[in-house]
């Protein structure tokens, strides 16, 4: 685990002082809120400072746009459940071979589609971004880290949004689950940003059974808090249910179905424990239970579609956010798992959640529609979360007149006959400190900050990235390299880093630190 040593203390990076509990009871009040203000603006440095110094890795300008048009014709137009898992290993999957059971993911997959070059952002904020905008997170500054739970900011509000184009169309919409684009202020909200119905967390990560970050219950209905009592993935699968039996079936719905699973920290239901007896490690029979809690829920949805006859006209997309987590720097705060066995397989592929590299840029991913989608079908084309939506405001009939340009490309050909992709390059991310940029077989993975590195790998060649082939192709790792000064230099730079340098100036006006005056001081050391 890395540390931030500053006077007395150890300040972890994601994570709490171990001896925190005992802390609290020792001190007085005044010195414990003090202590705790100056612990938020040290972890908000240490995350930044963190993320400067641990990490070291042709633009479809022309997407398609649709003719708008009128809701009637939404009416025909297929319902879309669009479901996103939280930091799910690329191989923790019944149909990615694990010993993890998904019997109703592996059904859907079976039956659908499977996306086997599915690409997103390496973290939870960046991807949600790229899908409800269709442009990467560095046109409008969200490409760095996530958004932290006290942060200020949020998705920039002047992007037209997903809910909002399919809305305009006459969908229904609704998001149940984990949002992540913006907490502390209402217009960054979805019910603000096109969703007709909202459930669920608004931040990055909660306790499964309290609902709560920080001591404060993240878990809202409508814009208003609910307390409620259950663990979150069967509450989710809850109200999804519910919301698909109150649709009327003449009305087109998108649901943006999130769950904070299989995120830490790792919690599941007794009953899911149970069924991981031969898992000894304790992390691993969680994280397996959550999957599995997860995709129990998934199966009572699409029960739910089956028994009022709308699986016939309701394209399933199922994705996670980024790759499992292999570095317990990008964990997340609640829990630290520095000292345990990270339970996340992302199976062939380097790294995970946080890196650029293929483990926490390549995703398990499918699409289901029967009678439009072919079963048992595996497309290795190329895709970016960028380009769904184009491809669902296409297929639903929605204009993307009020967007800004997209990056994404229309891909429901190589979806449903698998084409050859639009898409001839991938933009893993475009940071002052790292970009990785693939164009056709060939990926650079840069990092700017000292010790600079670069490295070139041909993925499919070598899809696990072990051999470094920059020093043989010095014309290509050029090329991709001005590829990413282009654009950085039309970027919207990390809010993550803006919001971080004005912490850092408020902590300078902080009063000084000294050793808690409730500890007994030895003069003679
Ligand atoms: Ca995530």
């Amino acid at each position: 685990m890395k540390c931030v040593r500053v006077g007395e203390r150890h300040v972890e990076i994601f994570g709490y002082a171990a001896n925190e509990q005992d802390r609290r009871i020792a001190v007085s009040p005044m010195i414990y809120h003090r202590r705790m203000k100056h612990k938020i603006l040290l972890r908000t440095f240490a995350t930044f400072a963190a993320v400067m110094s641990l990490l070291s890795i042709a633009l479809p300008a022309n997407a398609q746009r649709s003719k708008p048009e009128n809701a009637q014709v939404a009416a025909r137009r297929p319902n879309i459940v669009y479901i996103v898992a939280d930091d799910l290993g690329r191989k923790d999957v019944g149909f990615h071979g694990s010993d993890i059971k998904t019997p109703n993911l592996d059904k859907l997959a079976a039956s659908g589609t499977k996306l086997e070059q599915f690409y997103v952002q390496p973290m939870c904020t960046p991807t949600r971004a790229a899908l409800m905008t269709g442009r990467y997170p560095f046109r409008y500054g969200l490409q760095t880290a996530v958004i932290p739970a006290g942060a200020k900011y949020g998705l920039a509000t002047d992007e037209w949004l997903l809910p909002q184009a399919l809305k305009e169309a006459g969908y229904t919409t609704a998001i149940i689950g984990k949002w992540h684009l913006g907490n502390a202020d209402h217009k960054y909200w979805p019910r603000q940003r096109g969703f007709d119905y909202q459930y669920g967390p608004l931040i990055g990560e909660i306790d499964y059974f309290t609902h709560e970050a920080e001591g404060i219950v993240d878990w809202f209905r409508d814009n208003k808090k609910v307390v409620e009592k259950g663990y979150s993935t069967t509450l989710l699968g809850n109200d999804a249910v519910k919301f698909i039996n109150e649709q009327n079936p003449t009305k087109s719905f998108f649901l943006y179905f999130t769950f904070n699973a299989p995120h830490t920290p790792y919690q599941a239901p007794q009953e899911y424990l149970d069924k991981y007896k031969n898992i000894t490690d304790e992390a691993r029979r969680a994280y397996a239970g959550s999957i599995t809690a997860m995709d129990d829920q998934i199966g009572r949805v699409v029960d739910a579609l089956d028994k009022r006859k709308l699986r016939d006209n309701t394209l399933i997309v199922f994705m996670s956010d980024n790759g499992g987590t292999r570095n317990p720097m990008f964990s997340g705060a609640i829990a630290d798992v520095s000292k345990i066995k990270i339970p996340c397989d992302n199976g062939p592929y380097r790294e995970g959640k946080g890196s650029l590299y293929e483990g926490g840029t390549r995703v398990v991913a499918f699409a289901n529609w029967p009678g439009h989608i072919p079963a048992g079908v595996t497309v290795k084309e190329m895709i970016h979360v960028v380009d769904m939506y184009p491809t669902l405001a296409n297929l639903a009939g929605a204009s993307t007149a009020r967007s800004k340009p997209l990056d994404g490309l229309d891909v429901w050909g190589t979806i449903t006959q698998s084409k050859p992709s639009p898409r001839t390059e991938v933009i893993y991310n475009i940071e002052p400190f790292r970009a990785a940029v693939r164009q056709g077989d060939w990926k650079l993975v840069w990092r700017t900050t000292l010790p600079t590195s670069v490295e070139l790998y041909n993925i499919p060649q070598d899809p696990s990235e072990k051999n470094n082939v920059a020093a043989e192709h010095p014309e290509i790792v050029a090329g991709l390299q001005k590829r990413a000064q282009e654009l950085a230099a039309a970027d919207v730079k990390p809010l993550f880093m803006q919001e971080g340098f004005e912490q850092i100036v408020r902590w300078s006006h902080l009063p000084p630190a000294f050793p808690g005056e409730e500890f007994e001081f030895d003069q003679e050391k």
